[in-house]
Formats: structure tokens, C-alpha cells, sequence
């Protein structure tokens, strides 16, 4: 039977794994991440990992708001796991040590107020998909009628979301006079902005002496993070016996890239993450906008327009030569979205992430980018869309066709009958409208947009936008999505 990883298997590792250029014994933990999914272990645990061997201080106690399933592997492995970085010529495979625990926190949700509260913790990053920060419309303010931030509210040492914990370990911070950076690595436009205004509205809501030490003592990173990192699978568990000699339940797959640029604005002592591959700047947005338009909002439109062409995964899709037409065309008015990004060349920039995304070494499903479209597509598609409005006054075809496409997606229905799931925390309602009886198409696209909140009212009053969102969507459920990609762009 294969061997599990773990502190006491080291020795049985192939020799061509990487391991850890550390003591793990010396090591102690400086940073509370909060969201430990494939995401951070591929991305900030592995820039930790690097500085570790710089600096014993930064070791992650590791938070998971819900699931106690990470927990529950990574324990038998003594928080040992590993990162398998794929490209089409090499695989490589290091095994990180940068976890020191995980803390379940419905089980034990003091534990992680006192994690947070430790001065020994001078950072927290934040990985809880668009969702969890609770927005409410704007998409930049609290949604105080969110259930679970009611429920914070009513149980405030029982708490559910990161701004309940986070505010209440402040007050133990208070009382310590520990300052505290947080950073966001979500992917949205100034994530830490947004962070901030939660955490501080809803402090004002329970306490505003408590609000106001948070307003001076807290600081609030903006990040930009970005690496490939499909959902594990048991065939990647399968793959950790290959790589590694041992296995692995907790290994993840990814593409070799990385990148991260963060905001410098801690409150006090700062991980050198700049030593070991991490960009700090003063101003991130640049950043931040380049990478969400041009990766997520392409990744979007690969999703929806894929999906509905029958193409489980993304390098499927892009292998397409309509998909990659639109691809092309989108990301040529995206491009017209950007201003000038330190040191990069956009155009390059582009071409590099086709090519990242035709990685089919590092499968990613076209259903897991296809989730929860009413939280993405602001920031990826329809800010840029309203950019191109107002500074050509004409809509961007390429981004209507990926609304029209999102709209079709909805009715969660394939043109060959099949039914499929539509993940979103609007599900249920924006299936029902999508799935409504329209003999008018403009009407149609309205009454979703309008549902879902994703475009602002003057976006929703402008009738040239509509009308073209809804031509797609009629030409797509008369002729197939097929038929009306192949003639797209032509015209
Ligand atoms: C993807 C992102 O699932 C999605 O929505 O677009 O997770 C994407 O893979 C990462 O942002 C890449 O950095």
C-alpha cells in the first residue's frame, strides 16, 4: 500500500521532488489565512513557502469558514501537501510546508478569534471568493440584510462570515494595541477598499469606539493575485502517487505562472514576499483591472460561449477556432479598457494568457469559471463594456455575446435537452427568469439584467446595448450557439 505524505514519509519522496528549504521545527506563525482552498495552497502558501527559507517568522495558520474537509486531510499529513506545477514540456512537484494548522471554524469559532487576535499574527490574507464579502448592490458597500451577517450580527461570538470574526478579534486587538494588515487576494477591483468598507460598516454597527480604533489601527491591503488552479479531483490524488512516491490527498495541480502584486500599505512589520517573487506598489489598480478583464473577463466568455458548445474544459474551448476568434476580438477592446501597467507590455500580456489558458495539462472545467456569474461579470465584463460606451459611444460586440451567452447559459438547458446545474447564489431565481417565455428579446435580456444587478441603471437604459444583447440571444436560441459563433465578427 502506498504511504501517506507526511513529516515522518520525507525520506521516501522521489529524489526529484522539491522539499522544503527549511527547519520545520523553527518555524513560527506570523499570518492567519482565512479560506484555505486549492486557491491559496497553489498561490500565497507557495510565495510563503519561498520566504520561509528567508525568514522562520510567517508560518500560515490556516482558517476554512465552512468545511472541515481540508482540515480533515491535511492533518494526517501534518499540514504537509504538494504543489504539481504542469506545463505541456515539464512537470514539477514541491512539497510546501507553510501550514501550521487548520482551524475549522464552526467547530471552533473562538479559536480562530483568538488566531486572528494573537499578536504574533501581523497579517491576515483573505481568500473567500466574491461572495463571501457580503456586498450589497453597489457592490462596494455591506449588504446588512445578507443572512449570515444577520446572523453575525445576533451572534457575535459565534460568527459565520470573515467581517464577524475579523471585528471581533479586533476588539481583543484593542485592547492589546497590536496593529494589523489585511490583505485581500479575491478577484475583484480593489478588493482591500471593499474589505475595508465591510469590515468598517459593520464595526459601526456593533460598535463604533471599536469602528474607529479599526479605522486608524487596520490597515487594508488592495491585491492582485493570479495563478490556474483547477478544483482538485481524486485523479489528481491518483496523479500524487506518480509524482511524489507517496500520497498525497491534498495535492494540487497547477500551471507554472504565478503572480502576485500587493499594495504597500501594512500597518506594521511586512513579509519580504518582494524577495521571492511578489511585486509591492503603491498603486495595484492598474494591476488589478489588466488581470481581471483580460484573464477572468476572457476566462468568463470562454466559460459560457465553451459550456454551450459542448466543451467541458477550457483548453478545449480555446482549441476552438471560432472561441479563439472571439477570444481575439474581445480581449482587442478590452485592451482599450486599460492605461499603461508598470512594466508590461499588454499586448504580450495577451498573448500569454491564451496561451496559459490552452494548458491542457491543467484542465480546468468550463462549469467551475461558469459559477456564480452574477458576482463576476461586473468587474471582468460589464465595467469594461460601460468604459468602451462612453469613451466610443458604440457597445462591444464581443461583450454583448458573452452576455447573450450568460443569459442563454441561465436556462440551464443545453440545445441537445440536457439540464445542467447553474451555480450562482442567484440560481434559483435568475434560472426561473431565463427560463420565462419571452416573445420580445429586448424585454428578455432586460428582466435578467435588470434581476441579477449586474449592470448599473444607466447601463440598463441604454437601448443600443440592450437591443444588441438581445439580438445575440435570439440569433444564438434560433440558430445555435455553433452557426452564430461561426458568423460572428463577419458581418
Ligand atoms: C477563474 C479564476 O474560476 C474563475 O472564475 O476565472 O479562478 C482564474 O482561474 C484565476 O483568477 C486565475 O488567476
Amino acid at each position: 500500500m502506498t504511504r501517506l505524505l507526511s513529516s515522518h514519509t520525507l525520506s521516501d519522496l522521489r529524489p526529484d521532488v522539491k522539499t522544503f528549504q527549511y527547519d520545520l521545527g523553527k518555524l513560527t506563525s506570523g499570518i492567519v489565512h482565512i479560506g484555505i482552498g486549492a486557491f491559496h495552497r497553489a498561490h500565497q502558501a507557495v510565495f510563503t513557502d519561498d520566504l520561509l527559507a528567508l525568514d522562520p517568522r510567517w508560518k500560515i495558520t490556516a482558517v476554512s469558514l465552512r468545511s472541515p474537509d481540508i482540515r480533515n486531510k491535511l492533518q494526517p499529513q501534518d499540514y504537509l501537501y504538494s504543489v504539481l506545477e504542469r506545463s505541456s514540456h515539464e512537470d514539477r512537484v514541491r512539497v510546501v510546508g507553510a501550514i501550521d494548522r487548520v482551524i475549522v471554524a464552526p467547530e471552533c469559532p473562538q479559536d480562530v478569534i483568538e488566531a486572528l487576535a494573537s499578536p504574533n499574527t501581523k497579517v491576515v490574507t483573505i481568500t473567500i471568493t466574491e461572495k463571501g464579502y457580503c456586498r450589497d448592490s453597489s457592490g462596494e458597500h455591506l449588504d446588512i440584510n445578507n443572512a449570515a451577517i444577520q446572523h453575525d450580527l445576533a451572534h457575535p461570538q459565534k460568527p459565520q462570515t470573515f467581517a464577524g470574526f475579523i471585528v471581533e478579534a479586533c476588539r481583543k486587538r484593542k485592547q492589546s494595541g497590536e496593529k494589523l494588515t489585511i490583505i485581500s487576494c479575491d478577484n475583484l477591483p480593489s478588493n482591500g477598499r471593499i474589505m475595508r468598507n465591510i469590515v468598517q460598516e459593520y464595526a459601526q454597527l456593533v460598535d463604533s469606539g471599536l469602528g474607529r480604533w479599526i479605522e486608524t489601527n487596520v490597515n487594508f491591503c488592495n491585491s492582485m493575485v493570479d495563478r490556474i488552479v483547477p478544483a482538485s479531483t481524486q485523479l489528481d490524488i491518483d496523479e500524487s502517487v506518480n509524482a511524489l512516491g507517496l500520497e498525497d490527498s491534498c495535492i494540487v495541480i497547477t500551471e507554472p505562472f504565478r503572480q502576485w502584486v500587493i499594495e504597500d500599505n501594512f500597518a506594521a512589520e511586512k513579509p519580504a514576499w518582494n524577495k521571492v517573487g511578489a511585486l509591492f506598489t503603491a498603486d495595484v489598480e492598474p494591476f488589478e483591472n489588466m488581470k481581471l478583464r483580460l484573464l477572468n473577463g476572457a476566462h468568463s466568455a470562454l466559460a459560457y460561449v465553451g459550456f454551450l458548445m459542448g466543451y467541458d474544459y477550457i483548453h478545449q474551448a480555446v482549441g476552438d477556432d471560432d472561441c479563439l476568434k472571439l477570444i481575439k476580438l474581445l480581449h482587442q477592446d478590452l485592451l482599450i479598457t486599460l492605461d499603461n501597467v508598470p512594466d508590461i507590455d499588454l499586448s504580450r500580456y495577451s498573448k500569454i494568457i491564451i496561451q496559459r489558458f490552452s494548458n491542457n495539462k491543467v484542465p480546468y472545467k468550463t462549469t467551475q469559471v461558469a459559477s456564480d456569474g452574477s458576482q463576476k461579470l461586473p468587474q471582468r465584463l460589464i465595467k469594461p463594456l460601460s468604459i468602451i460606451l462612453s469613451r466610443q459611444n458604440r457597445v462591444s460586440h464581443p461583450i454583448a455575446f458573452v452576455i447573450a451567452s450568460w443569459c442563454r447559459y441561465l436556462k440551464a438547458v443545453k440545445e441537445s435537452g440536457e439540464a445542467y446545474a447553474v451555480v450562482d447564489p442567484m440560481a434559483q431565481q435568475l434560472v426561473a427568469r431565463a427560463s420565462h417565455k419571452f416573445d420580445n428579446y429586448p424585454e428578455h435580456v432586460a428582466d435578467i439584467l435588470t434581476f441579477s444587478g449586474i449592470c448599473n441603471s444607466e447601463l440598463l437604459a441604454d437601448q443600443a446595448f440592450v437591443n444588441t444583447v438581445a439580438r445575440y440571444l435570439e440569433m444564438i436560441e434560433k440558430r445555435g450557439i455553433k452557426a452564430e459563433l461561426a458568423s460572428f465578427g463577419s458581418g
